[in-house]
């Protein structure tokens, strides 16, 4: 555990937590940020809380990136609290402030800590167990998507700027094959090539979007299977998760990333790559969910790209987890040896699925889209 638990007990008492702090473990499965849940108890019993530091190699302004979460979760819950039987403390992430009325705590060491309200009944997949959760995670995604629509106020600040923009993305793989810091470029030929061979997929949505033929709109930018809660006892979609990365976007950039994980059923980092491809069916599920939310947003030019999105997509991450594996493991947290390589590898090898059977997504996408 990174953290120990006096630290994490004296950081949780700096937040509107009522009760005796009773303990904290790590929780999830996030590449990204370190996750704590907490348990609380008070007269009314043991209530947990989720304490999550930032990782602030990541984000390079969390206060900013807080104001965006603020904004956003705050505008989610007053259009929740106006819809009749919706429950917005678990179909929106609430944060808890701090004792000072703040957003986040920022300790001696410069870490950004924040709380959030636990949604209880609820838990993520890594990857889809069945064609219905395909179908409700992507209903919530295209349904945020559609609730921030009109989000009032200045535009929502960039926490990673050119976050989905493939050509930088490969010009970053690039210059770490260039420099080989650790001497792993050998090991990964096979996978360069693959790389360098699909370099022309890049340009596809950064052009539309440049030549103002794409709208802009505000994204989720990390619909991964495991950013949306699975009700237990109903099996619903209950609440999308970790908005860091909220922001200006391109509603084909959710979609993408949403093709990359739902009907995969295969880990992200599976070594067994015979097992790994898209599977039509949960595939079908998760595009009839979304299109049902934001078909009646969605312009012609965007329904056009939801297919290439996904290969798209795939790719963008797939180049991130090579340059990451080239350069020593720096941004994604790693469980093993090769691990970053076992996760480009995965998303090189279902991009070809998505290759393969782009005729038969095609027209799945025709079907939903009326
Ligand atoms: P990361 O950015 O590292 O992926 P997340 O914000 O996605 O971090 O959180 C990691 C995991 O913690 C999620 O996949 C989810 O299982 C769990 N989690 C996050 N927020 C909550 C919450 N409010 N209630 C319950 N579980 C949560
Ligand atoms: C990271 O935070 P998490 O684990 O949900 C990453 C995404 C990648 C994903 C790959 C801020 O998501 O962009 O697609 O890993 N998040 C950030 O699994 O870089
Ligand atoms: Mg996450």
């Amino acid at each position: 555990m990174k953290h120990d638990k006096e630290t994490l007990k004296r950081i949780a008492g700096r937040f509107q937590i009522d009760g005796e702090f009773v303990d904290a473990e790590p929780y999830g499965t996030g590449h990204i940020n370190d996750t704590y849940k907490c348990k609380w108890q008070d007269r009314a019993g043991t209530r947990p809380f989720i304490l999550q530091r930032i990782n602030n190699n990541v984000f390079k302004n969390p206060p900013q990136l807080m104001e965006n979460i603020s904004r956003v979760t705050g505008y989610l819950g007053e259009q929740l609290a106006r819809t009749p039987g919706s429950e917005p403390d678990r179909e929106t992430l609430t944060l808890i402030p701090t004792r000072a009325g703040e957003k986040f705590h920022l300790d001696e060491q410069g870490n950004f800590w924040r709380t959030y309200v636990f949604i209880r009944g609820a838990r993520t997949f890594d990857t889809c167990t069945s064609p219905d959760q395909a179908y409700e995670g992507a209903k919530m995604f295209g349904k945020f998507q559609r609730m921030l629509d009109g989000l009032p106020g200045p535009r929502l600040h960039d926490t990673i700027p050119f976050f989905h923009h493939t050509p930088r993305r490969f010009k970053d793989l690039e210059k770490a094959i260039e420099k080989d810091a650790h001497n792993r470029a050998a090991s990964a030929r096979a996978e360069i090539k693959f790389a360098v061979r699909h370099k022309p997929l890049s340009t596809l949505v950064v052009d539309l979007l440049a030549a103002g033929r794409m709208p802009e709109r505000i994204t989720h930018n990390d619909t991964k299977v495991n950013n949306v809660m699975i009700d237990d006892a109903t099996g619903r979609g209950i609440c999308v998760i970790d908005l860091d990365t909220v922001m200006a976007g391109c509603a084909l950039f959710d979609f993408g990333d949403m093709v990359r994980t739902m009907p995969r059923l295969a880990a992200e980092d599976e070594r067994d790559l015979g097992k790994v491809s898209c599977d039509p069916v949960f595939f079908e599920a998760m595009a009839r969910g979304y299109l049902e939310s934001a078909r009646q947003f969605l312009l012609p030019v965007e329904l056009e790209h939801l297919v290439d999105a996904g290969r798209l997509i795939t790719f963008t991450i797939g180049i991130r987890f090579l340059a990451d594996y080239l350069a020593g493991d720096v941004y994604f947290k790693t469980h093993r040896p090769g691990h970053n390589l076992d996760r480009a590898r995965v998303q090189f090898k279902f991009m070809e699925s998505l290759e393969q059977q782009e005729d038969k997504l095609e027209a799945i996408i025709l079907k939903h889209s009326h």
